[in-house]
C-alpha cells in the first residue's frame, strides 16, 4: 500500500468540481484529433507512461549567488525532501522517481530506500558532487577535482564517485551522473590537454566500478564556475568522453548549459543518432544556467527537443533517455514549480506525439518547406491540456495541480513542524 501525503479526499473534492468539464474538453479534443487521424486515447496512454525524476535539491529554496530567502516549511533534510517529492508525485502522477545528490543527501541508504518506497517512489540517477568541498575531507576542489593537477585530489574525487555508486546500488539507482565544475579562470592557468587527460583517466577508474546494468551520464556545461575554460564544456567534448569510456557511458543534456540561441534540439538529434544520448536535466533559461522552470521561457524549444526524441522513439522502441528536472526556485514554492515543470515537459511530449511523421518526412523529401514547418506548428499549437489532465485524473492525481495543492494547505501544515532555515544554508549552486 502506498501512503498518500495529501488526503485523497482533498484531491477528489477538487477533481469533482472539474471532472464534467474535463470530460467534455477531452471528448471535443478527441473529435478534432480524430479528424487528423490521431487517437486521443493512444496519446493519453503514452503520456500516462511518461515519468520524469524530481531532483532532491529542487524542493529546497535555492537562492542565488547573492542571497537566499528561506521559504516557509522548507524541507530540513532528505527525508522531508522525499515527502515533498511524494506530494509532487501524488498530484502529477508523472514523477515517481527522485534524483539524489551526494553529499547533500547523505543518509543511511536503507532508510532512504524505505522512506521513498513508503510513497511508491524509486530513485533515478544519483549525482556526485566534487564541485564543492565536503567537511572532513582532506583535499580541496578549489583547483579542480577529477581533472586536478594534484593526484591526491583526483583520487579523493574518484573515491567520492565510487561511494555514490555504492549508495546507488543500495537504493536502486541505475545510473551515476557526473558534473564537474573543473576548468580555469585565466588563460595559461592550465594545459587543456593535460587537464582533460587527467579527467579521462579518473573517469575510466570510476567507469570500471559501474555495475553491468548501470550507465554513467556526463553532463556538459559551457561555463560556470570556471569562467575562462571548462573541462566538459560542450556536447562535442561530452561525446568524446562517452566514446572514450565505453558502452555504458552516455551524454546528459542540461538545457540551461548552452549559450543562448544554441540549437539544442540538433545536439539532441546528433547524440541520439550516434547512440550516446543518455538523459536530460530539464529547466529553462533566458541568459545562462538560470535554472528556471521548464517551459517557462521558451516552450517551443522544449517542444522541438521532444520532436527529436519522439522521432527517435518512433524508429527505436528501446530508446529510453532518462528524464530529470534540474531547477532552482527563488521566488516560488518549489513544489508548485516542480509540478508545473513536470507537466510542461509532459505537454511537450504530448505535442510532439501529434506530429504526423510520415507526412512530415514526405514534405521534407519534396522540399516543401512550409508544409514541413506547418506540421510542427500545428502540433505545437494544439492545446493538449485535456490529455494531461485526463491522464492525471485517471491515475488518481489532480486535474488542476495548483488549485489542489493549495487546497491541501500542505505548505502551511509542514511549516508548523519545519522551522525556517537560516540564510546561507543552501546547498545549491
Ligand atoms: C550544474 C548542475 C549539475 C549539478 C546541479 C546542482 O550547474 O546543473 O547538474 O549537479 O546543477
Ligand atoms: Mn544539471
Ligand atoms: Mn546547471
Amino acid at each position: 500500500m502506498t501512503d498518500h501525503i495529501i488526503d485523497p479526499s482533498v484531491v477528489e473534492a477538487e477533481n469533482a468540481k472539474l471532472s464534467t468539464d474535463l470530460r467534455n474538453d477531452y471528448d471535443s479534443l478527441g473529435e478534432r484529433l480524430d479528424r487528423r487521424g490521431i487517437s486521443i486515447d493512444a496519446i493519453k496512454n503514452k503520456v500516462a507512461a511518461f515519468n520524469i525524476a524530481v531532483p532532491s535539491w529542487g524542493v529546497g529554496t535555492g537562492g542565488t549567488r547573492f542571497a537566499r530567502f528561506p521559504g516557509k516549511g522548507e524541507p530540513r533534510d532528505i527525508f522531508d525532501k522525499i515527502e515533498d517529492c511524494a506530494v509532487i508525485s501524488q498530484l502529477t502522477q508523472a514523477t515517481n522517481t527522485v534524483s539524489l545528490h551526494i553529499p547533500w543527501d547523505r543518509a543511511d541508504p536503507n532508510r532512504l530506500k524505505q522512506a521513498a518506497s513508503r510513497f511508491g517512489l524509486g530513485f533515478d540517477a544519483i549525482n556526485s558532487n566534487t564541485f564543492a568541498d565536503e567537511k572532513g575531507k582532506l583535499q580541496s576542489y578549489k583547483y579542480g577535482s577529477l581533472s586536478a593537477a594534484d593526484a591526491a585530489t583526483r583520487q579523493q574525487a574518484i573515491e567520492h564517485n565510487l561511494e555514490c555508486i555504492d549508495i546507488g546500488k543500495t537504493i536502486g539507482s541505475k545510473a551515476l551522473t557526473v558534473w564537474i565544475g573543473d576548468g580555469s579562470n585565466f588563460p595559461g592557468q592550465v594545459n587543456f590537454a593535460r587537464q582533460f587527460e587527467h579527467y579521462l583517466d579518473s573517469m575510466k577508474t570510476v567507469y570500471s566500478a559501474l555495475p553491468d546494468d548501470w550507465r554513467i551520464f556526463t553532463e556538459h556545461k559551457m561555463y560556470e564556475p570556471a569562467f575562462y575554460s571548462t573541462v566538459v564544456q560542450d556536447w562535442g567534448t561530452n561525446y568524446l568522453i562517452a566514446k572514450e569510456l565505453g558502452d555504458k557511458a552516455y551524454c546528459l543534456v542540461d538545457l540551461g548549459h548552452h549559450a543562448p540561441n544554441v540549437n539544442i534540439e540538433m545536439i539532441v538529434s546528433r547524440l541520439a543518432q550516434f547512440g550516446k544520448l543518455g538523459g536530460f536535466h530539464f529547466n529553462d533559461s533566458k541568459y545562462g544556467d538560470d535554472d528556471l522552470d521548464a517551459g517557462s521561457i521558451d516552450p517551443f524549444r522544449l517542444f522541438l527537443v521532444f520532436n527529436e526524441l519522439v522521432d527517435v522513439e518512433s524508429r527505436d522502441a528501446d530508446f529510453r533517455p532518462a528524464h530529470m528536472l534540474d531547477q532552482s526556485h527563488n521566488v516560488t514554492d518549489p513544489i508548485e514549480s516542480l509540478m508545473l515543470s513536470a507537466s510542461d515537459v509532459q505537454r511537450s511530449y504530448a505535442q510532439a506525439l501529434l506530429v504526423n511523421r510520415n507526412e512530415l518526412s514526405a514534405a521534407q523529401d519534396a522540399n516543401d518547406v512550409l508544409t514541413a514547418a506547418q506540421h510542427l506548428r500545428v502540433a505545437y499549437r494544439t492545446d493538449v491540456e485535456p490529455i494531461l489532465a485526463m491522464s492525471r485524473f485517471e491515475k488518481g492525481g489532480a486535474i488542476d495541480l495548483l488549485a489542489t495543492y493549495r487546497a491541501s494547505a500542505y505548505r502551511a501544515q509542514v511549516a508548523q513542524i519545519r522551522p525556517e532555515v537560516a540564510v546561507g544554508s543552501s546547498g545549491i549552486v
